[in-house]
């Protein structure tokens, strides 16, 4: 038997950040140990593939325990293809609604580190080989809203930064921790009841209006740039299908109690990007709306980044028509969103032959696993978005500090896309 034969699988229930309950797999190979959680949207795309089965958690432990370790016991751990194929078809659904994309994508990570494991290799020299010396830019959210946050919070699901000078990544994520630090000191300016409170994501989340969080944002980030010398840009997350409604076929903007059309919604990203000098713009239009990307892409797409997450969610199809349409210029990549690494993989691969830059992402109900920061760095993806503060996002920079030190002489930060550069 060879070191990466596949020789036990275990599956148990536990928690992610939010306290919901997950799915963790263990993969044991003959020489090696993998484990992996599965982390969770709350502003999931409606194209994702089903996390959990019917029967939730507990089901999903069962169907791993019972049904797919039987199959993937005595398979070939670094065959990730053949592996993530079994899943597939043991599944039977295009969505995974039988065992849950959660499962697999535990199972799916599991066996991959397991594999690296019985090599004795790091992770991301596993997945990357000697090409993955670079590392990714950290992309943050510093303020809240949406589904991440109250009622009160802005419509905004995240007001981003991304230290674009930063030489290496202690020295961006420090300029991160700063920024963040910097506007919970001015919050109180905008709101006086502001106490310090922090959406799922370890954002803030207060009282204040979209144009409020990011005026604190870029003020803190001119601060801190002025203080360190290191360049910082700033970008949202606007998550607009979270605030459109299909009925009314509008956003709705649920702090400010108005409506907003799509021709509206369109001129105010335009507006914004203008104003505030944004560099980034994830998923500004609802997941349907893919011409109306396209018309941003054309209208701002030199200066910023216009990247599709619920419009794509990491599914090979979904890119392919934004492809073709020229609705993004960069994409957001989640495995969960497709449950398994051999589809994050093509998804990767789709997005960077079409001249989409990848950023490796969290969910905003995150686990202990750092499987994304090998991920980052293994597939050259140049930005890791995954928070700035909370231990969850916190121990993801950290691997990636720990990765940086590893990779001593050959490393360098990753080549930026010209909207981040200028
Ligand atoms: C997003 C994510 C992560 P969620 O919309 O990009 O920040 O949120 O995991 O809730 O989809
Ligand atoms: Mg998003």
């Amino acid at each position: 038997m060879a070191e990466t034969t596949i020789e036990d699988v275990y599956a148990r229930k536990v928690y992610d950040s939010r306290g919901n309950p997950t799915i963790e797999v263990e993969v044991f190979t003959v020489g090696g140990f993998g484990r992996a959680s599965a982390p969770a949207g709350a502003s999931t795309g409606t194209h994702e593939v089903t996390p959990f089965p019917k029967g939730g958690v507990a089901e999903a432990v069962k169907m791993v325990n019972e049904v797919v370790a039987q199959r993937i016991v005595g398979m070939d751990a670094a065959d990730q293809e053949a592996v993530d194929g079994v899943l597939h078809e043991i599944d039977g659904t295009s969505n995974f609604s039988r065992i849950g994309g959660a499962a697999t994508l535990a199972v799916s990570i599991a066996t991959a580190k397991a594999a690296a494991s019985s090599f004795d290799m790091p992770f991301f020299q596993y997945i990357g080989g000697a090409f993955a010396t670079e590392l990714p830019y950290p992309l943050g959210n510093v303020v809240g809203g949406g589904k991440h946050a109250s009622e009160r919070a802005p419509n905004i699901q995240e007001f981003l930064i991304i230290p674009v000078g930063a030489k290496s990544y202690s020295e961006a994520i420090e300029a991160c921790f700063k920024v963040h630090k910097e506007v919970g000191k001015t919050l109180n300016i905008y709101d006086k009841s502001f106490a310090g409170g922090r959406g799922d994501e370890g954002a803030w989340a207060a009282n204040i209006s979209d144009e409020e969080a990011l005026e604190a944002l870029t003020k803190a980030c001119a601060k801190v740039q002025d203080d360190t010398g290191c360049r910082i840009v700033v970008g949202v997350d606007v998550a607009a299908s979270s605030l459109w409604s299909p009925e009314k076929k509008a956003y709705i903007l649920r702090r400010e109690g108005k409506i907003r059309s799509r021709e509206e919604q369109i001129n105010y990203i335009i507006e914004l990007v203008e104003k505030y000098d944004l560099r980034y713009v994830e998923d500004p239009l609802h997941e349907e709306d893919f011409e109306g990307f396209s018309y941003l892409v054309k209208s701002v797409g030199d200066k910023a980044l216009i990247c599709g997450d619920d419009l794509f969610t990491t599914n090979t199809s979904r890119i392919e028509m934004g492809l073709s349409l020229k609705s993004a210029n960069a994409i957001i990549i989640k495995p969960n969103q497709v449950g398994t690494l051999t589809d994050a993989y093509r998804a990767i691969k789709t997005s960077k032959v079409g001249g989409l830059t990848p950023v490796m992402s969290h969910r905003s109900g995150e686990t202990e696993d750092n499987f994304i920061s090998h991920l980052a760095v293994g597939f050259k993806c140049p930005i890791i978005k995954t928070g700035v503060l909370g231990g969850e996002r916190v121990l993801k920079h950290n691997e990636l500090v720990r990765i940086e030190e590893a990779l001593e002489n050959v490393k360098s930060m990753a080549g930026l896309p010209s909207q981040l550069k200028r």
